[in-house]
């Protein structure tokens, strides 16, 4: 990373609330299905070790590949990208996500967040935009923007906001959940607008939490277009709010227009029970009953309902009036301690059947291993989500925590079925807790049985997958791409964190790589 840029919050407002009726009805399924493997060794042809293969083999600190290297259908297996916080203790790719097309070329760019990245200020934080091209992501960032406040944690999530302001560009949404302008540690959250030069330098808009330890802006991202106005809309979550009861959380909708975000949510929900923290992880859902309004979801999950946090998830469905009051689908983990929704995300269609379908993480999920972590799909329909898990895998190691991170990958083999992806940052393969990150591809009867992708951090306590994502289709290929975060990662800096790209295509490919190098 490198570049600068100043950050400066717009100010205030308050959550609204609303009650938030305790989803009900089942839950994590009984783990049937795959494990996670060894993600590598199932998968032909495979050369493990990526990391130190291309990375410190090379001596780059950043680079790009023109071509995907050897793979089979669907992801490379070796990253086509991959840049490093350059700095002890930055802890970059604590968060990543698609940026969309910040500059309308085309091309979809990436967002990675370094929650304790120092210019400064101690632990300000910064988020990093790296544009796409023909040939892939750019080598170094094309936009910066940092927290200018000690402690502010710039970056601890990151997301696209969609095109909140309908000009063609879309615009990006940082979370700075330890930032105190009044109150302490209430947080805040910016938005970028996209260009044809790409985002602005200032942010165009910004809220915080206006209460002691909010924590406003612990998760952020584009709750898709909720109201159907052709503007996209923003989701952002305080998951320890206090409104009655003790860190309930709750989570806040922004309804986008020509000028902008508004400057006050259009929506907002709490979790009604003490430490619930609720919003701990927030997401578009996509449009689960194909009405054309975006849905979202939320988790909760230190959530009680006859387990000590079990955790639940909710979605709203969205209509021309805004997200629904009260959650129309509701989950819990029915299992003390599992953690459900520890992570929450839209999974896209994975059944092609024109429905948007939901992924939720369990990260502490035990069935046979001690907190190996679960996730769980559910299909939409006319009538909404599924009561019922239409899909579901575990960890199958101690400590794997998979589920820790979940969403849509996007639709990585171009067979018209969007594919899934789940890290899992606690995965020991040779090293303690380098992590994995998985994929899962769509058909017409839902999601593979069995890993058609995987990769490791082969580092201790690398965290490979403490965040996972779409990239969206960073070179135009007509492949979605995917964004995987390494936030302890070393090389050269302790815990400067790394982030990788990988990706798609719909062909088996023997090339070798033409590697651009940075320095
Ligand atoms: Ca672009
Ligand atoms: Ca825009
Ligand atoms: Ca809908
Ligand atoms: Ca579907």
């Amino acid at each position: 990373m490198n570049r600068h840029t100043r950050f400066n919050l717009i100010l205030a407002v308050i959550l609204i609330s609303a009650a938030f009726a305790g989803p009900a009805r089942s839950a994590v399924p009984s783990g049937v299905r795959s494990t996670l493997p060894n993600p590598l060794q199932s998968i032909p042809g495979t050369t493990a070790d990526w990391w130190s293969a291309v990375q410190e083999d090379l001596h780059l600190s950043g680079y790009q590949s023109t071509r995907p290297m050897a793979g089979i259908s669907g992801l490379s297996l070796i990253p086509n990208w991959g840049d490093e916080g350059d700095q002890v203790g930055a802890e970059f790719g604590f968060s990543v996500a698609s940026a969309g097309d910040v500059n309308g070329d085309g091309y979809d760019d990436v967002i990675v967040g370094a929650r304790y990245y120092d210019y400064g200020q101690t632990d300000e934080g910064a988020a990093a935009v790296y544009h796409g091209s023909a040939s892939g992501l750019a080598l170094i960032p094309n936009w910066m923007g940092e927290g200018d406040q000690e402690y502010a944690h710039f970056g601890s999530s990151v997301g696209t906001a969609g095109d909140v302001n309908g000009d063609g560009y879309d615009d990006v949404i940082v979370g700075a959940p330890g930032y105190s302008n009044g109150q302490d540690t209430e947080g805040a959250a910016a938005v970028y607008h996209g260009s044809a030069s790409g985002l602005s330098i200032v942010p165009n808009w910004g809220d915080e939490g206006d209460q002691d330890d909010a924590v406003f802006g612990w998760s952020v991202g584009t709750a898709g277009d909720v109201n159907g106005d052709g503007f996209a809309d923003v989701i952002i979550s305080a998951p320890w709010y206090t409104n009655g009861q003790t860190y309930e959380g709750a989570a806040a909708v922004y309804h986008g227009s020509a000028s902008g975000l508004s400057l006050t949510p259009n929506w907002g929900d709490e979790g009604d029970q003490e430490y619930a923290n609720f919003g701990y992880s927030v997401a578009s859902a996509g449009d689960v009953n194909g009405d054309g309004f975006s849905d979202v979801i939320v988790s909760a999950p230190n959530y009680d309902h006859e387990q000590t946090d079990e955790g639940a998830a909710a979605v709203y469905h969205g209509s021309a009036s805004g997200l629904s009051l009260a959650p129309n689908w509701g989950d819990e983990g029915d299992q003390a301690g599992a953690q459900f929704g520890s992570s929450v995300g839209t999974a896209g269609d994975v059944n092609g059947d024109g429905y948007a379908d939901i992924i939720v993480g369990a990260r502490f999920y035990d069935h046979g291993q001690t907190d190996e972590g679960a996730a769980v799909v559910y299909h939409g329909s006319a009538s909404g989500l599924s009561i019922l898990p239409n899909w579901g895998d575990e960890g199958d190691q101690d400590y794997a925590h998979f589920g820790y991170s979940v969403g849509t990958a996007g639709d990585v083999n171009g067979d018209g079925f969007a594919d899934v992806i789940v890290g899992a940052a606690g995965y020991d393969n040779g090293q303690v807790n380098e992590g994995a990150a998985v994929v899962y591809h769509g058909s017409a009867t839902g999601l593979s049985l069995t890993i058609n992708w995987g990769d490791e951090g082969d580092q201790e306590g690398a965290e490979f997958g403490h965040r996972v994502g779409a990239a969206g289709d960073v070179n135009g290929d007509g492949y979605s791409d995917v964004i995987v975060g390494v936030p302890r990662y070393d090389h050269g800096q302790t815990d400067e964190g790394a982030a990788a790209v990988f990706h798609g295509s719909g062909y088996y490919y023997t090339f070798l790589p033409v590697v651009l190098r940075n320095h």
